[in-house]
């Protein structure tokens, strides 16, 4: 149980050791197209060389995916090892059952010390914690209110900064002669994307590639006609892009929810103005219509998704050089990940939900010097469904997964599988209809190469891709009579899954129609009107 402060960093990969510490940094919403480790083109232009040194120190899982591509229900299936449907959080604002079984009380079973900072955003206070100190509800970028095991307080300065500091000095006055499990959430790159002051204008002059599905028509592909994440049409001026009502002003366009700017303090707001005026500006002069403002909006929206990330990156970067420099990071696993994907312009969208790639797919990046190989790449199938087991099997806890749904990367992790051997296929589903962004209820199947699935509540729509041919998913297979044979085995695949990870006819209720009637009209109204 006590810490493995040994110096022997050059030895060979290995059985685990006994009992790691677990230091698990997961950001809200981050891409992994946003992650240069992972080699998208936005990676040269924005690097995140912190959280690159997790996968040079260890593994990068290039298809690590999540079950329900949504914020709480992805932090409980994280917590329980198991789907939406059993751990009962299946969408935003619902409350998490916390007296039931989680991977945090599991780790205080078998001695360790739990804390969690940051985002929560499961609607009751945490449990299994020996300490907890989060945001409260989605949280503010500025000065934002944090509640510190029961009692709130709003501190001053950025979150991002202020989850990092919290950690650090948690991970400074821990009990020393037990192993620890440390959850950092952080707040960036969620919506409405705010940058730390000092980065406001990283990203001012290098032109962001703007995907080539862009301007995508989404034919055949009925949900994805009627979501409401399209950048050009459904993002809010003032609050989503930061413009202002005219050259000149700084008086924010459209925002209808003014307090992520109120709770500035003055110096803060003119630091703000003194960045955003003068781009503001150039923004009314250049009098942009048509295609060239939906590019424009594009180029400001990833300007600001991607300065959040910088502070990201380098809170990780304090947590590896503090590890490192206290001896800790030799007997300590690293995780950086994220609650899901998200879309960067692909398909036209901002946000996430659908089980298409981009938000279905989420960055995996895991760290434990000699048990996991340097420089690793993983190309199994894995979900966030895993992550309980794998950190249970890690701790010497494994007893304690039976009830669990997932698989332990253990064997993937130490080279003692193959991949081939692991899992060939993963479930998939999505209930928050209504919602923000009307993404309508879908399931679904995943191969490596083909993927199944079916759009329900007030559509009844069933979609198939060939993912080798078109992994931009834009080409609809399901009628194609080449591809019938694949479907009618992917559609059983699709059953026994649902079967053996016990989904039942409840999963598929419709939602009160005047539900759905509302939620347009609500959504109508914040909108308000776009400029064309
Ligand atoms: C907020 C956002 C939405 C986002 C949800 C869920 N609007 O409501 O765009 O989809 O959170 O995000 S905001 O303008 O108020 O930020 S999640 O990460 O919590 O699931
Ligand atoms: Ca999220």
């Amino acid at each position: 149980m006590a810490i493995l402060a040994c110096k022997e960093k050059e030895t060979a990969v290995t059985k685990p050791k006994a009992q790691p510490n677990v230091v698990f940094i997961m950001a809200d919403d981050h891409a992994y197209q946003a992650i240069s480790a992972y080699g998208h083109e936005i990676g040269r232009i924005a690097p995140t060389p912190n959280i690159d040194r997790i996968a040079q120190n260890g593994a990068k899982f290039n298809r690590a995916y999540v079950t329900n591509s949504i914020c709480g229900p992805s932090r409980a299936v994280i917590l329980t090892g198991k789907h939406s449907h059993i751990n009962g959080f299946r969408q935003n604002g619902e409350r998490f059952d916390g007296s039931q079984a989680t991977l945090p009380k599991y780790l205080k079973k078998i001695g360790y010390q739990t804390a969690i900072v940051g985002k929560w955003h499961l609607h009751d206070w945490p449990q299994g914690f020996d300490y907890w100190n989060i945001l409260q509800g989605q949280g503010n970028y500025y000065n934002p209110n944090f509640v510190d095991n029961g009692d709130s307080t709003t501190i001053n300065g950025y979150a991002n900064d202020i989850i990092t500091q919290k950690a650090l000095s948690w991970l400074k006055q821990k009990n020393d002669s037990m192993p620890f499990f440390l959850m950092v959430h952080h707040k960036a790159p969620h919506r409405n994307w705010m940058p730390a002051l000092r980065h406001a204008n990283k990203y001012d002059s290098v032109a962001l590639p703007v995907p080539e599905t862009y301007f995508a028509e989404h034919k055949g592909q009925q949900a994805a006609k009627e979501q409401q994440q399209t950048i050009y049409r459904d993002m809010y001026e003032g609050h989503d892009l930061k413009l202002t009502t005219a050259a000149g002003s700084t008086e924010l366009a459209h925002n209808p929810w003014p307090s992520d700017f109120e709770r500035m303090t003055e110096e803060q707001q003119n630091a703000w103005n003194t960045a955003y005026q003068p781009k503001n500006d150039a923004f009314h002069n250049a009098n942009l219509s048509g295609k060239d403002l939906a590019l424009w909006m594009a180029e400001r929206y990833l300007q600001d998704y991607l300065a959040t990330i910088a502070s990201v990156d380098e809170g990780v970067g304090d947590i590896l050089d503090y590890l490192e420099t206290s001896g800790l990071d030799e007997n300590t696993i690293v995780i950086y990940t994220s609650d899901q994907g998200f879309y960067l312009g692909e398909k036209g969208w901002f946000d996430k939900r659908f089980m298409y790639e981009e938000s279905f797919r989420t960055p995996l990046l895991m760290q434990y010097p000699g048990v996991i190989e340097k420089g690793s790449e993983i190309d199994a199938m894995v979900q966030n469904l895993d992550f309980a087991q794998t950190l249970l099997d890690f701790a010497g806890g494994s007893e304690y997964s039976q009830e669990m749904q997932g698989a332990s990367l253990v064997p993937l992790l130490t080279n003692s599988m193959e991949e081939e051997d692991f899992r060939d296929i993963i479930y998939y589903h999505y209930y928050d209809y209504p919602a923000f962004h009307m993404v309508k209820k879908h399931y679904g199947v995943s191969t490596k190469r083909y993927k199944l699935m079916h759009f329900y509540d007030d559509i009844d729509s069933w979609e198939f891709y060939d993912l080798e041919d078109d992994p931009q998913e834009l080409d609809n297979k399901i009628n194609d009579q080449a591809y019938q044979s694949i479907i009618e085995t992917m559609r059983v695949k699709l059953d026994s899954l649902q079967t053996r990870y016990q989904v039942t006819e409840k999963e598929f209720e419709q939602a009160p129609k005047e539900n759905v009637e509302k939620a347009y009209e609500n959504f109508r109204k914040l909108r308000g009107t776009p400029l064309q």
